[in-house]
């Protein structure tokens, strides 16, 4: 006989066909929703789960834009508005050359997740496009910024919807997009997040995502009674949430051992430095250049077309994309002695990998809970900008330390399971789902 897992994911499957990575995402948090519902039957009466599992709207747009040769080239642009029971519609927007329907979705439905865990009034959202920057020039990023959003700020707005980057897009993304937005509105407001400090953003935003999924996984080893001081990290990814989270790992007094990009990863035996950050920052930054390059540089093993998966360390945060990292790399992993991982990027583990982790009884933070200090400084940058004030550095990092801090709590609260561990996937499910679920309910039927 079908569970009701599988029933509603049937029912699912149908109604979304190919969509997997959607399918995936929704699995993940129908596997403990479904059980909460049936202890709570107000949320089942009300089909809060199969609203929940429906986006809002989904915009897609036909992006045109000229090349340095003049030719016309044409791109598909997407902004997924989930839901907005709590706040308006907010999140990120990613420039993939893979961005498709299914991605932005499971982003998405994610991202709702996500944002009420923050605790701060934010809807969640998704957008982006399947333009490919890395082969292009600055002068072609900036037309294409131009172009996406020409189109979609007609759909955007302070109040209803608020994105961010995301892969792909960077402080130079978000200000050209800022910019555009700025020119064709005729408003100065905080429409997006991210901007540069001197047009209304936020102090720490560039760090928070991988600070924040530092700190979250300090706060579970805290609970067992242990610390960062001394552990080695193995971390995926040299973008925005990798190169953060190295830093804030070498500052707790952590080793890293390991990032990568998509050709392949680096080993640097001698672990990482803040000095050694600040070069990568610099190189896929400002030079737009290959992780290989550090190994030249520093001196450093160069693994072509691998995962760092398999280099023994005590911590590994999968902070590139989704699906990196799969069952047997999680095997390897919890066989070389890892105890915790913490997610940067969104949805990195598969479903298998997943089970793994909650088998083997680490410490686990799904990426709804472990990146969400990046949105919650969003949230932050929202405030100061209808306050018309910026917080300082301290403030803001205070405030961060405090909002992760709370989604620790609000975990343990939710996801104590027999024999009193934590399943902080549950947790983050569960706390994430009843504050939505609670606005959805007191809206009636909408
Ligand atoms: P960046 O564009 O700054 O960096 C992305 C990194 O991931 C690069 O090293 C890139 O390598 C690698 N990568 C991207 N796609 C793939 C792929 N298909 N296979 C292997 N490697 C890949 O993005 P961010 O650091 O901002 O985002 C990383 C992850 O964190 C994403 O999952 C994002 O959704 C998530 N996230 C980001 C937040 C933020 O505030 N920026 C907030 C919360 C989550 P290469 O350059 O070779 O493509
Ligand atoms: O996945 C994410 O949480 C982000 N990319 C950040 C979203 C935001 O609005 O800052």
């Amino acid at each position: 006989m079908a569970t009701d897992l599988q029933r509603f994911m049937s029912g699912l499957k149908r109604r979304n066909p190919g969509e997997k990575e959607f399918h995936q995402a929704v699995e993940e948090v129908a596997a403990d929703l479904i059980p909460f519902i049936k202890a709570h039957p107000k949320y089942d009466e009300l089909q809060i789960l199969e609203r929940l599992t429906e986006p809002d709207r989904i915009i897609s747009f036909r992006v045109c834009w000229q090349d340095d040769q003049g030719n016309v080239r044409t791109n598909r642009g997407f902004r997924v508005q989930h839901n907005n029971a709590i706040g308006p519609y907010k999140g990120g927007l990613r420039f993939h050359k893979s961005v498709n329907r299914s991605i932005l979705k499971f982003l998405a439905f994610e991202q709702t997740f996500k944002n009420s865990l923050t605790g701060l009034p934010m809807g969640g959202a998704k957008g982006g496009s399947d333009f490919n920057p890395k082969d292009k020039s600055e002068h072609e990023i900036m037309r294409f910024c131009q172009a996406f959003m020409t189109e979609l700020y007609r759909h955007i707005g302070p109040y209803t919807d608020v994105p961010a980057g995301d892969i792909g897009v960077g402080a130079r993304e978000v200000s050209y997009l800022f910019g555009q937005y700025k020119r064709i509105s005729n408003q100065f407001t905080g429409t997006i997040t991210g901007k540069g400090l001197a047009f209304g953003g936020s102090l720490i935003r560039a760090e928070a995502t991988g600070y924040g999924a530092v700190y979250l996984l300090d706060d579970m080893l805290q609970a067992q009674g242990q610390g960062l001081e001394g552990k080695s990290a193995v971390i995926s990814g040299s973008g925005n949430v990798a190169t953060h989270a190295a830093e804030k790992l070498i500052d707790l007094g952590a080793r890293v051992l390991t990032l990568s990009d998509s050709s392949g990863f680096v080993y640097d035996k001698a672990g990482m430095t803040q000095e050694k950050i600040d070069w990568i920052k610099d190189l896929k930054e400002r030079r737009r250049g290959r992780i290989k390059e550090y190994a030249d540089e520093f001196g450093a093993e160069y693994h072509e077309g691998a995962r760092p998966w398999g280099v023994t360390a005590d911590l590994a945060l999968p902070c590139a994309t989704q699906n990196e990292l799969n069952e047997g790399e999680a095997k390897t992993l919890v066989a070389n002695g890892c105890i915790g991982v913490s997610e940067g990027a969104n949805m990195p583990s598969t479903l298998d990998a997943i089970h793994v982790f909650q088998n083997a009884g680490i410490l686990y933070a799904p990426s709804k809970a472990a990146n969400a200090g990046g949105v919650a400084v969003s949230g932050l940058e929202m405030t100061q900008n209808s306050m018309r004030l910026s917080w300082s550095k301290d403030e803001l990092l205070e405030r961060l330390r405090k909002i992760m801090a709370g989604i620790h709590e609000q975990c343990a609260l939710h996801g104590r399971v027999e024999g009193g561990r934590v399943d902080y996937v549950k947790g983050a499910n569960v706390a994430g789902f009843i504050k939505v679920a609670d606005a959805m309910a007191a809206y009636g039927v909408i």
